[in-house]
């Protein structure tokens, strides 16, 4: 720390946190002020080359620990994380420039949840046996080796404990890379793995950006597996770089995801449900409905209601527990997005709210966007069909359900959905016919940590979540005993 208070993160391998090879350096600055608040070291191809040795050598004998052993460790480091709870929920508030109730709720609660939940599913596990006449099969879910984790800036410690846990409870070891835009709750679950003194070796992490550190990581013919969270266009270079080498491969991508709204839902709940929807985390989440789609009859009076509903969150002080909504995570990303607005109007959109830059007072050089509702655009305009991936969204009226169909599905992406409607035979239809890898019916973000997550199209590849994930972090193998 200097005298500013600045932090200098480090990398942590093979159970020590050590300096970068290399004298390069970015900032991390907050969403909310503009301000510098640590410095991320720029790690590159011998730093990475550093942490996969260190988890090639752990990983047998991690490996050899067993199931419950190992299961006992996702326990310690959830225990430990827990004590740093309200830690994890400010560093990520002021990292991301979410709001602190959000960073509570959602990602230090489901950071914790994550390893007990894998813990608590891995000791479960039963050994599964196939008998035939004159033989017994059973299956050994081994490691798969050494992981390369690579995760995005909107959830950061969520989404990487959602991989550590299951990727090192399975018998791998890991190298992580944070996103380097918010690597802080990273950085302390570093700290929290080094407290309870998990072996060295097991978790490694190498800070850096996508050319300079990820991209090496995925090459690194040490990596058995990827498993990567973020941009489409950035996943397909993942895809290109491990599929030569045959490397497991998960790609949790991009989303543009319908809100399918008919005449006969409960319109009080529907509107909070589908304002949550589009703006939770500024619209910063891959889940989030930001193409809404509206029945004829009822859509000027969804309009009226919504546009109010958006109109009273409150947007501001991240650190204000009545913050509704926060930053934007950078300049570029907000540049991006306002781009989008301009695109809307050059394509015929009508701003209903927002569309501009709006700076609560003493965070004017913060990235802050007004929640910004567009009507009017054809469903397979641009606004309407690439992922924005802000506080922004979309109206479409439709007039029939195969309507409503056809326009949900008319886009590259194919991650999720959410359909409201007081007809459950309407919402499983509905659902069904939609080409998305999750449909919420009345709700939206209703997790269930055993069911399985991922998407479909340009959304990506495999499925993570419950025994999805033990699979993916694992290869089966099958022994078959000959009777005499
Ligand atoms: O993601 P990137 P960014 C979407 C959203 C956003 C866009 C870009 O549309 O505007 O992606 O966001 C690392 N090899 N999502 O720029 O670049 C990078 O360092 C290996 C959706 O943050 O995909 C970071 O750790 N790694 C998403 C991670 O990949 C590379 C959430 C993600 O960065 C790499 C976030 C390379 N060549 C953004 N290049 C979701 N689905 O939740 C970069 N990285």
């Amino acid at each position: 720390m200097d005298k500013e208070g600045i932090r200098d993160l480090r990398n942590y391998v093979g159970g020590c946190f050590v300096e970068h090879d290399g004298s390069e350096w970015m900032d991390v600055l907050e969403p909310a002020t503009g301000e510098r608040f640590a410095r991320l070291p720029l790690s590159g191809s011998n730093d990475v080359d550093a942490a996969v040795e260190a988890a090639r050598e752990a990983q047998p004998g991690w490996a050899a620990l067993g199931k419950d052993s190992r299961a006992d460790w996702l326990d310690r480091i959830a225990d430990s994380l827990e004590v740093s709870f309200e830690e994890v929920a400010e560093l990520e508030s002021r990292d991301t420039g979410k709001p602190i109730s959000l960073a509570r709720a959602v990602d230090a609660n489901r950071s914790v949840a994550n390893f007990r939940f894998f813990a608590g599913l891995i000791r479960e596990q039963e050994k599964e046996t196939f008998e035939m006449e004159d033989a017994t099969n059973y299956v050994v879910n081994r490691p798969v080796g050494v992981g390369a984790l690579i995760t995005p800036w909107n959830l950061p410690l969520y989404l990487l404990s959602w991989k550590v846990a299951p990727a090192i409870g399975m018998g791998n070891t890991v190298v992580c890379k944070p996103s380097e835009l918010t690597p802080m709750t990273a950085d302390l679950l570093m700290r929290v793995i080094d407290g309870v003194g998990l072996p060295a070796g097991v978790v490694n992490l190498v800070h850096g950006d996508g050319m300079g550190a990820g991209s090496p990581l995925v090459a690194h013919p040490g990596i058995d597996l990827v498993s990567f969270t973020g941009g489409t266009a950035t996943g397909e270079k993942v895809a290109e770089s491990a599929a030569p080498a045959f490397k497991k491969l998960s790609l949790e991508l991009g989303g543009k995801n319908s809100s399918i709204v008919f005449a006969d839902c409960d319109m009080e709940k529907t509107i909070a449900g589908v304002v949550r929807s589009g703006f939770l985390n500024q619209g910063q989440v891959c889940l989030c409905g930001s193409r809404i789609l509206v029945e004829d009859s009822v859509y000027d009076e969804f309009e009226r209601a919504f546009v109010e509903a958006v109109e009273q969150m409150r947007i501001g002080d991240p650190a204000d527990d009545s913050t509704d909504l926060g930053a934007l995570i950078s300049k570029d990303h907000l540049q991006k997005v306002q781009g989008y607005v301009d695109i809307a109007i050059e394509e015929g959109g009508r701003i209903l709210t927002g569309g501009t830059p709006c700076l609560p007072s003493g965070f004017e050089e913060g990235n802050w966007m007004a929640p910004t509702v567009i009507a009017d655009l054809p469903p397979e305009s641009r606004c309407s069909t690439e992922e924005i991936f802000g506080p922004v969204v979309t109206l479409h009226r439709f007039q029939s359900e195969e309507e409503a169909v056809g326009i949900a599905n008319g886009t590259r992406y194919g991650l999720a959905g959410s359909v409201w409607t007081s007809d459950m035979e309407k919402g499983k239809r509905v659902s069904e016919s939609m080409e998305s890898g999750m449909v919420w019916v009345n709700t939206w973000l209703h997790r269930d940590l055993r069911v399985p997550f991922g998407g479909v199209k340009d959304s990506g590849v495999g499925r993570e979540g419950g025994r999805w994930s033990l699979g993916f972090f694992s290869e089966a193998m099958n022994v078959c005993l000959k009777h005499d």
